[in-house]
C-alpha cells in the first residue's frame, strides 16, 4: 500500500505519532478519546494488512435504491432490490477481480460475495458492498450500517429526491464526515422522477446541504438505477478511486487526523489548565 499522502507527513508517521501520544495518555488522560485512538490503531495495523484494494459501500435509506444500483454497477442481480427478507440486514459484496480481497472479506465480516465475471480491467480491486437500510426498523441492521461505516474506504451516500435534505441523515452520517469529504461521494437517484428544472433546484439545494456541512470536496453525481443516467459518470468516479490504489491511507489518515485533534484538545502546555492538573509530569 503506498504510504504517503497528498501536502503531509506519511500515513505511518501519523501512525507512529499518534500510538505515542496514546502511550503517554494512558493511566493519565481519562476520556473515550483515548480508547477511540486505541481502535483506530488497531483498525489501521489490520487494515494495512489487507492490502489495497478499494472497499466502496453503497448506504442510504430504504428505498433510495442502493441494490438497484449495485445490480447495475455490478452488471448482475446481485442484491434483491426491493425485497424485505432477513438477509437484508447483511450486507452483500461484489468483487472486482481482486485476489486477496477474501481475507479482506473475511475482516470486513461480510459473507455474501459475488465475484464479477468478465471485470472491466479499470475497476480491477474495487470491492463494492451493498449496506443494508440505514433507517431500517432492526436495531441489528443499523447496528451493521455503523460498523461497516467507520471500516470501509469510500461511503457512496445514496439519497433520493424525496429524503435527500433528511436532517437525521446530514446529522449523523454527514456532517460527521466534514474531515471526510474526500472520503465520500454523494449520489441522488431517481433523478428520472424530477424534470430537468426539478433536478436542477434538487441538485442545487443539496450542494449548498453539503457546502454548509463542510463537505465542499464532496461530489454529488446525480443519477438513475433505472434509466441508467449518470452511471457512466459514477462508474467514472469509481475508477478514479479505485485506480490510485490510494483510498484506505486516505480513509485512515483522516481517521488519524481527527482522533489526534479530538485528542490535542484534551492536553495544555503543561502548565495551565485542567489537564495540568490531573496529569503526572510525563518522566
Ligand atoms: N424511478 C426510479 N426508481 C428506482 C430507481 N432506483 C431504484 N428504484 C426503485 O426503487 C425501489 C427501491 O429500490 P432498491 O434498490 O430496493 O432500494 P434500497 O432499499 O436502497 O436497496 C425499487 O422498486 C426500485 O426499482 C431510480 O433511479 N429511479
Ligand atoms: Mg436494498
Amino acid at each position: 500500500m503506498s504510504r504517503r499522502n497528498r501536502g503531509g507527513l506519511p500515513l505511518t508517521d501519523r501512525l507512529a505519532a499518534l500510538r505515542e501520544a496514546v502511550e503517554v495518555a494512558e493511566g493519565r488522560l481519562d476520556v473515550p478519546d483515548v480508547a477511540r485512538a486505541r481502535t483506530l490503531l488497531a483498525k489501521a495495523g489490520a487494515r494495512e494488512a489487507l492490502g489495497d484494494a478499494t472497499v466502496v459501500a453503497l448506504a442510504g435509506a430504504t428505498g433510495s435504491g442502493k441494490s438497484t444500483l449495485f445490480n447495475a454497477l455490478s452488471g448482475a442481480e446481485v442484491s434483491t432490490p426491493g425485497v424485505r427478507r432477513p438477509t437484508t440486514g447483511v450486507a452483500h459484496a461484489s468483487v472486482w477481480g481482486e485476489a486477496g480481497a477474501d481475507r479482506l472479506l473475511d475482516w470486513l465480516e461480510v459473507p455474501r460475495r459475488h465475484r464479477i465475471a468478465d471485470a472491466d480491467p479499470a475497476l480491477d480491486g474495487l470491492v463494492l458492498l451493498d449496506l443494508p437500510d440505514h433507517d431500517s426498523v432492526r436495531l441489528e441492521h443499523r447496528l451493521e450500517v455503523d460498523r461497516l461505516v467507520e471500516l470501509v474506504d469510500v461511503l457512496v451516500w445514496v439519497l433520493d429526491p424525496q429524503k435527500y435534505a433528511d436532517a437525521a441523515v446530514h446529522e449523523r452520517y454527514l456532517a460527521p464526515m466534514a474531515g471526510h469529504a474526500g472520503v465520500l461521494v454523494v449520489v441522488l437517484n431517481q433523478i428520472d422522477r424530477l424534470d430537468e428544472q426539478a433536478a436542477a433546484a434538487c441538485l442545487a439545494d443539496l450542494r449548498r446541504l453539503l457546502d454548509g456541512e463542510g463537505l465542499a470536496d464532496t461530489p454529488i453525481v446525480a443519477t438513475s438505477a433505472r434509466t441508467g443516467v449518470g452511471l457512466t459518470e459514477l462508474r467514472a468516479e469509481l475508477t478514479r478511486r479505485v485506480g490510485v490504489r490510494r483510498a484506505a491511507t486516505e480513509r485512515l489518515t483522516a481517521d488519524v487526523r481527527a482522533v489526534a485533534a479530538a485528542l490535542a484538545a484534551h492536553c495544555t502546555d503543561g502548565t495551565t489548565g485542567p489537564a495540568a492538573g490531573r496529569a503526572p509530569r510525563p518522566s
